[in-house]
């Protein structure tokens, strides 16, 4: 098992999770802001009151969490780690693992409060600018994600954000600023977060997913392809050098029996779910199946001639994803398949694997299985830019945490790619998820931990906030140094 010379060994974060000072220095609220506790989850079961006076379900901003805060409640995305204020105590831990990439995300509202602004926030841009010097001070390679969730909140209030065409000029306008901005500072960039979520999480949830919301998010992601796709080209434009790529929420779906209805089911699956971003993003067009879909939900999508050409044009230089369990699809309405509800999984139980607290597969195989995968489809580099275990930490009378459970995690996805890597994946870099515990997206909790360096800060936002290395900082820094053959 070999991992190539270069390998960007490292770690990832997202300015919504882990960046808190939510109104210093002239930042705007984003819609991630006023996410509580638990509720992306949750908000898919609740009714809401949306600003235009509609009802329903779903991932939209409620009525009664317009301008930041419900009394009593707390939000946690609006403190995070403080990383704001942290980042040059955090980037000096991650140095000392031996990192030689970090991947972190830019909040859009600290540059554009509002989001439609002529003219960017310079207090934002300082902020970046000082987190990348940092960085490279420790010749750590910054990878920066410039959408991660956090779409201005008064995008999503004045302008019904993803559903209105007009945003993607506002977010062009964001990547513009960005790219000119940070020339020569950062080289790798990835344009939208998990990209496929949009489509991928409708089915999911049950029977809770109406026609329109099929006709919303369909719609929504096309915008989405196409700013991504005018972003690349800009991005290429500005800086020759820059590597963009796409990142796609990526879990390898198996079929619950041999029966060919479910081989074709898991087929369709991976088609929806996986490939039909990926095809639009790293080839530049609808793939031949997007026909299908479309019609199965009677769909009409305002797709003009200008955005297919904009499409062909801004395709992406590396496909990258998150990696962090595998799921189970059947055509079979059986009875007794054990079923599993955790935080954003909906699947059947698949006996093999183990399970997290949170129901997530851990599941090494399905890595390489997906990497393989992507591997023959795209040719292009890869990226595994997401993966890691979710656990709750606990503290030692001594002050230590023991996660070997998290080692054990990350030793079977490590060995994986090698594999992949033996068996011919071009495969550049890995960047285990919240390497410095964080907020959950899925939950809202500090609790779900996935860190390498402990935060001490718990669900209500009660703690200290001093960092502190678990026995997964020694094991990885180890991993690091031997090029991934000490595991
Ligand atoms: C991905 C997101 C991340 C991250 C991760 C873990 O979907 O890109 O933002 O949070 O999942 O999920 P969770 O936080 O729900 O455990």
């Amino acid at each position: 098992m070999t991992f190539p010379k270069n390998f960007l060994w490292g770690g990832a974060t997202a300015a919504n999770q882990c960046e808190g000072a939510y109104d210093v220095d002239g930042r705007g609220l984003a819609r991630t802001d006023i996410t509580t506790a638990g509720s992306l989850n949750q908000r898919r079961q609740v009714t809401y009151e949306f600003p235009d006076g509609t009802t329903g379900k779903g991932d939209k901003v409620p009525k009664n969490a317009h301008g930041a805060v419900l009394p009593g409640e707390y939000y946690p995305n609006q403190v995070g780690i403080d990383f704001y204020h942290h980042y040059q105590e955090d980037i000096k831990l991650f140095a000392e693992m031996g990192f030689k990439t970090f991947r972190m995300s830019i909040s859009w509202s600290r540059l554009f409060p509002n989001g439609d602004e002529e003219k960017p926030n310079q207090a934002g841009l300082d902020f970046y600018r000082r987190v990348f010097e940092e960085l490279r001070k420790y010749q750590i390679e910054p990878l920066v994600t410039i959408w991660h969730f956090d779409t201005p909140l008064y995008l999503e209030e004045h302008y019904d954000g993803w559903n209105n065409r007009k945003v993607i000029d506002f977010f062009v306008k964001f990547a513009t600023t960005v790219f000119k901005e940070y020339k020569g500072l950062v080289k790798y960039w990835l344009t939208f977060n998990e990209i496929n979520n949009t489509i991928q999480f409708l089915d999911m949830f049950g029977d809770s997913a109406t026609e329109k919301d099929y006709q919303d998010a369909y719609q929504q992601l096309h915008y989405q392809f196409v700013a991504s796709a005018r972003a690349v080209k800009i991005g290429h434009e500005i800086d020759p050098e820059n590597q963009i790529g796409c990142m796609i929420c990526g879990i390898a779906n198996y079929p619950l029996t041999s029966d060919p209805k479910d081989i074709m089911l898991n087929r369709h699956v991976w088609e929806k779910n996986i490939f039909y971003c990926g095809d639009v993003q790293c080839k530049g067009e609808y793939p031949t199946f997007a026909k299908r879909l479309w019609d199965e939900h009677d769909l009409a999508l305002d797709i003009t001639q200008v955005d297919l050409a904009d499409l062909k044009a801004g395709t992406v230089d590396l496909y990258t994803f998150s990696y962090y369990m595998s799921n189970v699809v059947s055509t079979h309405n059986d009875p007794d398949a054990e079923k599993v509800s955790g935080n954003f999984v909906m699947g059947l139980k698949n006996p093999y694997l183990k399970y997290s607290e949170w129901q997530w597969a851990d599941d090494p195989l399905g890595l390489q299985y997906y990497l393989e995968v992507v591997n023959d489809r795209y040719h292009l580099p890869l990226m595994v830019v997401e993966n890691g275990l979710g656990a709750i930490d606990k503290v030692e009378a001594d002050g230590k945490i023991h996660d070997p459970y998290r080692i054990d995690y990350f030793r079977g996805h490590i060995a994986a790619m090698g594999a992949a890597i033996d068996n011919g994946v071009d495969l550049i870099g890995y960047t285990p998820w919240g390497c410095i515990d964080l907020v959950s997206a899925g939950t809202g909790q500090m609790s779900k931990r996935y860190g390498m360096i402990y935060v001490d800060l718990d669900d209500e936002g009660h703690g200290t906030m001093k960092r502190s290395k678990k026995d997964s900082f020694d094991w990885y820094q180890k991993v690091i140094a031997s090029n991934g053959t000490d595991l």
